[in-house]
């Protein structure tokens, strides 16, 4: 079957909500995938981050065959000898006490907000059904109706309503309007430590560090969706490591697995993620022994291949690279570690044809927005790897 045979099919039996590139791919290794017509692309999107390990990851990969041969799935009405493996291991990586495991990142942030509510009544003690969580206008936390409420982005919205109150949109990277939200019955403020569907948007330097004294000063928790920006893609193992704090509720997903199963855990203090007791919350196949095993060995490939430091590295040495593409369509080019933004003029034509053509040259980028291509490969990239994508850019950049 050709490319268009595959296209047609999904096209007929698959929801429309989607609009992917038209390139269908069977295959990848590290940072290279391969369509069914046998052309080799390299991935500059790695699964929006879940990937950052790199394709098929021949450690991860083993461990999800190993633990496939013995048990899958247990529920947590039993225990399996995966899931404290996973507990311990992540938590001492991460210097925090607990964690709670779930499979999407939707699901960990609603875990999140469930956290944040009933340490908000049990602890704080907020009145019954006051709590406010404040987020940030340009969000991205997911897709379920909860999650929608606190957007800003008509289309995730639109038609799906009505919508979870308790929530309050402030305009991101301001440190007045925080302040200013806070009321007695604030139980949490929730952000992304760098925006990226927003565009790649790096609030200024001092900003979370600001927001969560303001948070602390104030007993609020500080809850930092770590799905994306997280397990070294800004080039350290958390975004929020730039700043030098402590956030009181770290979301993680997607890299969690290395992109070979969906994982994500809430992370947090035994005080607060002390408020969940049996029967409160939970998930069919949150913390199941095949996720946990995958889990575990994506994590020990995070260290052992020092991913963070590879992507602060050459990060910035593609960054650098990139600031001298003297190119009219650029209006800016920002990034931390291997999570770059080029932003393109409005006159541009969109980010979308440019996409369309790095796709002809065998780069796989996703435009976000309008006019933002996102660059965001594996971090196991190496710097010809980027000097080979920085080549097809720049072509790209001036034929256009
Ligand atoms: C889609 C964007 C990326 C996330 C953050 C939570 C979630 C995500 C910071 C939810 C998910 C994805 C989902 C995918 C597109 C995508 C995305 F462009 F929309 F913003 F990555 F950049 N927090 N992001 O980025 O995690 O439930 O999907 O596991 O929805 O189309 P999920």
């Amino acid at each position: 079957m050709t490319t268009q045979d595959y296209i047609q099919i999904e096209e007929k039996y698959g929801a429309h909500n989607y609009h992917p590139l038209d390139v269908v791919l069977t295959r990848g290794q590290g940072v290279w995938v391969y369509d069914v017509e046998g052309k080799k692309y390299l991935d500059f999107l790695s699964a929006y981050s879940a990937v950052n390990q790199g394709h098929c990851h021949p450690r991860i990969l083993k461990a999800l065959k190993e633990q496939a041969e013995r048990i899958t799935l247990t529920s947590r009405a039993f225990r399996n000898d995966q899931l404290p493996l996973l507990a311990k291991e992540l938590c001492e990586l991460t210097n925090y006490a607990m964690m709670l495991p779930m499979n999407s990142g939707a699901e960990a942030v609603e875990t999140a907000i469930k956290t944040a509510r009933k340490w908000g009544y049990k602890i704080k003690g907020v009145e019954e059904d006051k709590a406010e969580i404040i987020t940030c206008e340009n969000n991205f936390h997911g897709r379920t109706t909860t999650i929608v409420s606190f957007s800003t982005e008509k289309q995730y919205r639109d038609g799906f309503g009505p919508f979870t109150p308790g929530f309050v949109i402030i305009p991101y990277n301001d440190v007045n309007a925080l302040e200013q939200a806070i009321n007695k019955n604030t139980v949490a403020f929730f952000v992304e430590p760098v925006q990226g569907e927003a565009g790649i948007i790096i609030p200024d330097e001092g900003y979370l560090k600001k927001a969560y004294e303001i948070c602390k000063t104030n007993n609020v928790l500080f809850i930092v969706d770590e799905i994306q920006t997280g397990l070294g893609r800004t080039g350290k193992l958390f975004a929020y490591e730039h700043e030098g704090i402590k956030p009181d509720i770290v979301v993680i997903g997607k890299a969690l697995s290395g992109g070979c199963y969906p994982v994500s855990a809430v992370l947090s203090s035994r005080e607060i993620l002390g408020v969940f007791k049996p029967g409160d919350h939970g998930s069919t196949f949150g913390g199941n022994p095949l996720a946990c095993a995958v889990a575990r060995e994506a994590l020990k490939v995070i260290v052992d291949e020092k991913l963070p430091e590879r992507s602060a590295e050459l990060g910035e040495y593609f960054l650098n690279k990139l600031q001298n593409l003297n190119n009219n369509h650029i209006k800016e080019i920002r990034g931390k570690g291997l999570f770059i933004g080029i932003e393109l003029k409005p006159e541009a034509g969109g980010a979308r044809r440019f996409c369309e053509a790095l796709k002809e040259e065998g780069l796989l980028c996703k435009e976000t927005h309008e006019n933002v291509i996102r660059l965001a490969p594996p971090l196991i990239i190496t710097k010809e790897e980027i000097d080979w994508a920085y080549e097809k850019i720049e072509k790209v950049m001036n034929e256009l």
